[in-house]
């Protein structure tokens, strides 16, 4: 029994601890763009989801936004705009900081009927690279869709790279056409991501600092989000396979060599 008292207060002890790490304020701010196109979105109606009346802006021309006085802790972020679909990032709002969110959103007209990969991440690193490998024939090899060759939406092989972001923090988005049971060419895809700075610069910052994410988007709805791994030094990101009918494999694994086409 004195074990069981003990163990409870202990327990009571460390949960008060636990909502202390919370205890403060903090300031988020971020950029908003279109995923199709990188361009900044002004007008954006951003707020924190429990306290719309103390915390929502719009964003400026330059698509930015920021709001203060935030109480630290696990937050949503509301992101919407006429004609585009919401979005409701969940994120870790540090206190005594300026916590940064940005995001891409895409128009409804756009995400139908498609796959959609938005990469992102922070200006540390000037140009990380999107890829995918479409197995237009079935033999190797497939076609590599990348900066060099972005491909094509409405023919073969019904994928194409919209942005290729060269100076930092993207977005950088590569679209699939889906017919709502299966892509075009019904086989495995790879989506993966180079990190063209470093590979070009060793000494430049790594995928660990750059905060690069992914979200995967079906027919407008997030299916799926990535982060860099913590302990991924190398310049290459396998980040996922995308299965015939449209599922998503996650992978999530780093190499220096490029990873290996899909057949
Ligand atoms: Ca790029």
């Amino acid at each position: 029994m004195k074990y069981l008292l003990f163990s409870i207060l202990t327990l009571m002890l460390f949960s008060c601890g636990q909502s202390e790490l919370v205890d403060g304020y903090g300031d988020i701010e971020g950029y908003i763009t279109n995923g199709q196109t990188g361009a900044a979105l002004s007008g954006v109606t951003v707020y924190v989801e429990g306290f719309q009346s103390q915390t929502q802006t719009t964003t400026n021309g330059s698509g930015y936004y920021r709001i203060t006085n935030v109480q630290a802790g696990t937050k949503t972020i509301n992101v919407s705009i006429s004609g585009y679909i919401d979005q409701r990032p969940n994120t870790f709002l540090k206190k005594n900081k300026t916590n940064s969110v940005s995001l891409s959103l895409l128009t409804t007209a756009y995400a139908a009927n498609k796959l959609v990969a938005i990469l992102s991440w922070n200006t540390t690193v000037q140009d990380l690279d999107s890829n995918l490998y479409v197995p237009v024939n079935n033999t190797a090899p497939s076609t590599h869709i990348y900066y060099q060759n972005v491909g094509d939406i409405n023919n073969a092989p019904f994928a194409v790279l919209d942005v290729d972001d060269t100076d930092g923090s993207g977005p950088e988005t590569i679209a699939v056409k889906w017919n709502g049971t299966a892509l075009s060419y019904p086989r495995k895809h790879r989506y993966f991501v180079h990190n063209y700075t470093q590979q070009n610069s060793p000494a430049s910052p790594d995928f660990t600092q750059s905060e690069a994410q992914v979200r995967v988007y079906r027919n407008g709805t997030l299916i799926s989000q990535f982060s860099v791994p913590e302990n991924c030094t190398q310049t290459y990101w396998h980040v996922f396979d995308i299965e015939s009918n449209g599922a998503i494999t996650p992978s999530n694994s780093c190499s220096n060599s490029i990873p290996s086409d899909v057949y």
